[in-house]
């Protein structure tokens, strides 16, 4: 093929059947058949010997963190092994010991790569060499680290103004990492860092923030064996928190119960055996929902509304329901609360959420007697229209039964990516942090821009509209994982520069700017090093704990560099030696990262010995019951609308989940176990009703279409799944769907795609 040819770049990759097979689904999760998936996994990428010896450094003391999912570790970690099935799959991805280099791009061309599945390319191994793509070459090329640096440097010069820069962060990174890179941004001169909380929490972190102060959850891991009810919303913590599973036991055993709200019985929620114990691996399994109320999709508030209402009722009927000192003292905005809900009549509500009152009922009864509650919840509330309201609505209830800001009780929005909250913590926001930029300010002697940055959606429209001309990604797979694919393709293929720090190949390697540079680090597991000192890095839990995370395996090559490493060396690059901070220094010292965070981050002071072992709390007002920097110094109650969808006649509201065999877009097998689906992704889950009055058979092939706007968005190919769904509802598996959220219509306030409530029509593929 000629070098310059034009580029046929698949954007969605391959849309072909694997050959499903389909079974029931489980009925309960982990116990054996979770130890042996993890198990062959583990061997097949890293083989017996490193398999043992990563996984017992891995949730240790001395080790690394699980490079899945943000689920704390307990403060003694039992020898047994702490970790899941998924956290095996994340580390076995990770530390693989299968690499790609320079051949393995000559060999493929990025057109050949693009029509790769996404499963394809994931397995293909680590990416360990500095590669380039010029503009209208068809191969990747080798490149030194210099030379990339300095290229990236001489695009960032080129630039009318650096907000026609984007720097994008995903989850994984380090705290030191994150620190150092909004550093850098900052004295570029932008704000432009969206990052993956924009599709993923930013709805709990602003209904968080606006009702009661802080932007995150309030319950720490103790509190889970002193809870009396723990209510498990829009979560599939089977599969994406395995060990929150162990949590949920323990509150059992104490007595406590579990309330699920989901439009699926996800068979984490229903039943758990527990493989680090022998009764989980052999006995029948514990059931764990002791309430399972099956919500219509996007219609939380309608349910929460109803529960509220109806447990107000029995206040005023019974008393002592709620806890009216608690409001008194710490809330603001009850009477209004109550006066609103009188709009609302019990049977609509009813109706709305499309659950049997009676069921309803059992889940108030419960609730009306039992101080201490938690509230889970993850992306089944976040990822609509009115995801902040979603938050808010949780929150009422819990500030309504005085359950925050003591034992067993509390807000606790799970976190998806492993380091994503410390990454915002440690400065990774579009917006602008007067305090934050006072800090650098008197630490590092420059000026933090203080014009608003764009955040991920923004991000996307302004290099679609070639407002933005430079796109750096820290990690993740931005095209794949943003809304509307092909708009979004565009968007990065619009840009001058688009540069990929990263562990693994990914469809963002393959649909890019005009040059592409690909940039590849250590993982999690690797040993850092630097003039034979062993560095370590700090991470921050899904529940406010601090920690470090140290790498133990040898890097599965020497031309990896660090993250810190890569980023000082960009600045070096750009800035030369004409900036008050020494980037270089800075970049491979760790530790002085770690005391320029605990200078400019407040909660961080002594953060080099505080984070040794099991770490320490940062602070947390909720905890505290410390509302003062809310109007009238109160917790706040909302009243939150309804959501409306104003459905046509023909529309089905979809869900883009995940699979059991999946991390965001990286495909690590074609099996949803627990949903019984084996060997495809290309599926939607139908209720049987909404099949038969449209004609559809199991298995027919279906095309997804959504029209916004005007604007007719399909997703081709996809199996009918009869299965136990709300009707009028579906799900199917992102990033497979991503094609179909439009990149316009986001969550009120937190801009969060609407990847929960997406409005589809089916139709059947001609044969
Ligand atoms: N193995 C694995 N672990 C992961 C990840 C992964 O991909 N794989 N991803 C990580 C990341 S970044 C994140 S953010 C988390 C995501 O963790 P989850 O939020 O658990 O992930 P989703 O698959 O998006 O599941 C959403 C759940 O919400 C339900 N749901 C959907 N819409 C609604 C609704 O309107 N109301 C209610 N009540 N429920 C609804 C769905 O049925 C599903 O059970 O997991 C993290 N952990
Ligand atoms: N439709 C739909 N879309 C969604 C969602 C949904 O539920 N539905 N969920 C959203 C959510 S919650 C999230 S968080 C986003 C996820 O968005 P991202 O975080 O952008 O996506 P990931 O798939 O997690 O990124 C995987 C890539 O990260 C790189 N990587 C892995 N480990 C490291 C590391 O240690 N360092 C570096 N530098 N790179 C590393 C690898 O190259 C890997 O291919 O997707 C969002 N998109
Ligand atoms: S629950 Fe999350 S952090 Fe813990 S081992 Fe599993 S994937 Fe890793
Ligand atoms: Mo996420």
């Amino acid at each position: 093929m000629s070098d310059e040819k034009q580029r046929a770049i698949s954007i969605l990759g391959p849309d072909n059947f694997t050959g499903i097979k389909l079974s029931e689904p489980a009925e309960y999760a982990a116990g054996i058949p979770a130890v042996k998936v993890a198990v062959e996994h583990a061997f097949k990428e890293m083989g017996v010997v490193k398999s043992l010896k990563t996984l017992s450094k891995m949730n240790q003391k001395e080790g690394f963190d699980c490079p899945g999912c943000a689920w704390p570790d307990p403060e003694k970690p039992s020898k047994l092994g702490e970790y899941c099935e998924n956290g095996v799959k994340a580390i076995a991805e990770e530390a693989t010991n299968k690499t790609i280099d320079h051949h393995f791009f000559s060999n493929h061309s990025v057109e050949a790569l693009s029509n790769w599945s996404d499963f394809q390319i994931g397995k293909a191994g680590r990416l360990v060499a500095p590669m380039v793509l010029y503009p209208g070459r068809s191969h990747y090329e080798s490149i030194s680290w210099k030379n990339a640096y300095q290229l990236i440097a001489n695009q960032l010069k080129k630039l009318k103004n650096p907000d026609e820069a984007i720097f994008y962060t995903s989850g994984r990174s380090s705290n030191e990492a994150a620190f150092l890179y909004g550093l850098f941004i900052r004295a570029f001169g932008t704000n432009n860092m969206p990052d993956c909380s924009n599709m993923c929490h930013e709805s709990s972190g602003v209904g968080l923030g606006e009702t009661l102060g802080i932007g995150k959850g309030s319950v720490k891991l103790e509190d889970f064996d002193q809870a009396e009810v723990v209510m498990v919303i829009g979560q599939n913590p089977g599969t994406n928190h395995p060990r929150m599973l162990t949590a949920l036991q323990k509150c059992k055993e104490n007595g406590g119960k579990v309330i699920s709200i989901n439009p699926l019985e996800e068979a984490g929620l229903i039943r758990f055996k527990n493989p680090q114990e022998i009764k989980g691996v052999f006995a029948g399994g514990e059931a764990l929902t002791d309430i399972h109320l099956q919500v219509k999709i996007n219609q939380d508030v309608s349910l929460l509304k109803l529960i509220i209402k109806k447990l107000l009722k029995l206040d005023k009927e019974k008393g002592n329901v709620l806890d009216h000192q608690f409001i008194e003292k710490y809330t603001h905005g009850y009477e209004t609360l109550t006066k609103d809900l009188e709009n609302y009549s019990e049977q609509e509500l009813i109706d709305l959420c499309g659950i049997d009152e009676a069921i309803i009922n059992k889940a108030v009864t419960l609730l009306a007697t039992k101080k201490n509650i938690i509230i889970c919840w993850a992306m089944g509330l976040t990822q609509h229209k009115n995801g902040v309201d979603n938050i808010k609505e949780c929150v009422n209830l819990l500030l309504l039964k005085g359950s925050l800001g003591k034992p067993g009780a509390g807000t606790c929005p799970v976190r998806g990516h492993s380091n994503v909250q410390g990454d915002r913590t440690v400065g990774i926001m579009h917006h602008v942090s007067k305090e934050l930029n006072d800090a650098i300010k008197t630490v590092f002697g420059f000026s933090p821009p203080d014009k608003e940055g764009l955040d991920t959606v923004h991000s996307i429209k302004a290099m679609h509209d070639n407002k933005a001309k430079v796109f750096i990604a820290l990690g993740g797979n931005f095209l794949s994982a943003a809304s509307d694919t092909e708009y979004t393709a565009k968007a990065l293929q619009n840009c001058d520069l688009t540069v990929q720090i990263s562990t693994k190949l990914n469809r963002s390697h393959l649909v890019t700017g005009k040059t592409a540079l690909i940039l590849p680090t250590l993982g999690r597991s690797e040993l850092d090093q630097k003039n034979g000192n062993t560095r370590f890095f700090t991470v921050e839990n899904s529940m406010g704990r601090v920690h470090q995370s140290k790498g133990i395996n040898k890097p599965i090559s020497n031309a990896l560099r660090s993250e810190p490493e890569i980023i000082g060396s960009i600045a070096e690059a750009y800035f030369g030696n004409s900036h008050s901070v020494d980037w270089k220094i800075l970049s491979e010292d760790y530790t002085l990262i770690r005391e320029k965070i605990a200078a400019v981050i407040k909660g961080f002071n002594d953060l080099n010995n505080k984070s040794k072992g099991t770490g320490f709390y940062l602070p947390n007002n909720v905890r505290e019951l410390d509302f003062s920097k809310l109007p009238h110094g109160k917790a706040q109650f909302s009243c939150c609308a309804l959501p409306e969808h104003h459905l046509k006649e023909d529309e089905l509201l979809l869900m883009t989940i995940r699979s059991h065999d999946q991390f965001n877009t990286t495909i690590y097998g074609l099996n949803d176990r627990y949903r019984g689906i084996h060997n495809e992704r290309r599926v939607v889950f139908m209720n049987p009703k909404d099949m038969t009055d449209r004609n559809l058979e199991k298995l027919e092939a279906i095309n997804l279409t959504s029209n916004y706007d005007g604007k007719l968005r399909v997703a081709k190919k996809f199996l009918v799944i009869p299965y136990n769904i709300p009707v009028g509802n579906l799900g199917a598996y992102f990033p497979e769907t991503n094609v179909l959220v439009p990149h316009n219509h986001y969550a009120d306030k937190s801009n969060t795609p609407i990847s929960k409530s997406i409005k589809v029509t089916v139709e059947k593929v001609a044969n």
